[in-house]
């Protein structure tokens, strides 16, 4: 009477191959409470947690997943303690001195959002680096959100496109989605910019901040498992719910 079961548990039903979603955002939350419910220090959850981000993204190329963009570092988590700080900005170079070589054998190109500049120098240079060394890639875009918000990508864009609107080069009245769409950091994506599906891990249910544009249609999957537990599996298990269910865009039925 209440509450009546409107989608199977995803392990009642089966993965679908051929209905993969081609951009799947991840927000990977829970490193602290992991390390907390296991009495480690919280820097313990972020280096278990970037093990994950590896096998996540393998699992994904696998699976034919075309954009994987995982929420790597806000703008608001320069908050955090300096010490945590420090050791975050440690994790992409890290995750790069291990893991390069397995991304080209798999085929997988890295792409950077958010504002890079603003890094210490030693970070900025390997993930530009690993930019490079992946850019003759032509598999699964690992796009990492790095010193990114939604707010001020959006600012970004709206200052980019006034400006093209000051120089004469477009009037306002033709400022419309595409052209929003293609000042976003998401741009280069052209029709894989916009998520099919949101994956947060750890149950939080919001949006914190991540690809407000970008995620205006797209699934909203939430799991209780904490970020460095999430695994191949848990993946399979998300997509299998975002199958079970609708996607009408607005209109009226698509099924
Ligand atoms: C970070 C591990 C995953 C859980 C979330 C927080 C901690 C991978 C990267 C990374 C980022 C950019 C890049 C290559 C790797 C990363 C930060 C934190 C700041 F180009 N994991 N990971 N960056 N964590």
């Amino acid at each position: 009477m209440f509450s009546k079961p409107k989608e199977k548990a995803a392990t009642e039903q089966m993965l679908d191959l051929d209905r993969i979603p081609a951009h799947i955002a991840i927000i990977m939350d829970g490193n602290g409470r992991w390390a907390k419910a296991r009495h480690l220090p919280r820097i313990a959850g972020h280096q278990q947690g970037m093990q994950t981000v590896k096998k996540v993204t393998i699992a994904a190329s696998d699976l034919g997943v075309k954009v994987l963009t995982l929420y790597a570092f806000s703008t608001e988590n320069w908050k955090r303690p300096s010490s945590e700080v420090n050791f975050l900005m440690q994790l992409p170079i890290k995750f790069f001195d291990t893991f390069v070589p397995d991304l080209i054998k798999n085929n997988v190109r890295v792409m950077v959002m958010g504002d890079i500049s603003a890094l210490p120098a030693p970070t900025q240079k390997v993930v530009n680096q690993a930019i490079a060394d992946t850019a003759h890639c032509t598999g699964m875009i690992l796009n990492f959100a790095l010193n990114y918000g939604g707010r001020d990508e959006i600012i970004r864009a709206t200052k980019a496109i006034a400006k093209r609107v000051q120089t004469g080069d477009l009037t306002a009245d033709n400022v419309d989605e595409s052209v929003l769409s293609q000042a976003m950091m998401t741009g280069s994506l052209g029709d894989l910019a916009d998520p099919d599906l949101l994956i947060r891990t750890s149950g939080e249910e919001r949006l914190s901040n991540f690809m407000l544009w970008q995620l205006a249609y797209s699934e909203f999957v939430f799991v209780d498992q904490h970020w460095p537990d999430f695994d191949g599996e848990s993946l399979k298990a998300a997509i299998t719910t975002f199958q079970g269910r609708h996607r009408r865009f607005g209109g009226l039925e698509n099924k």
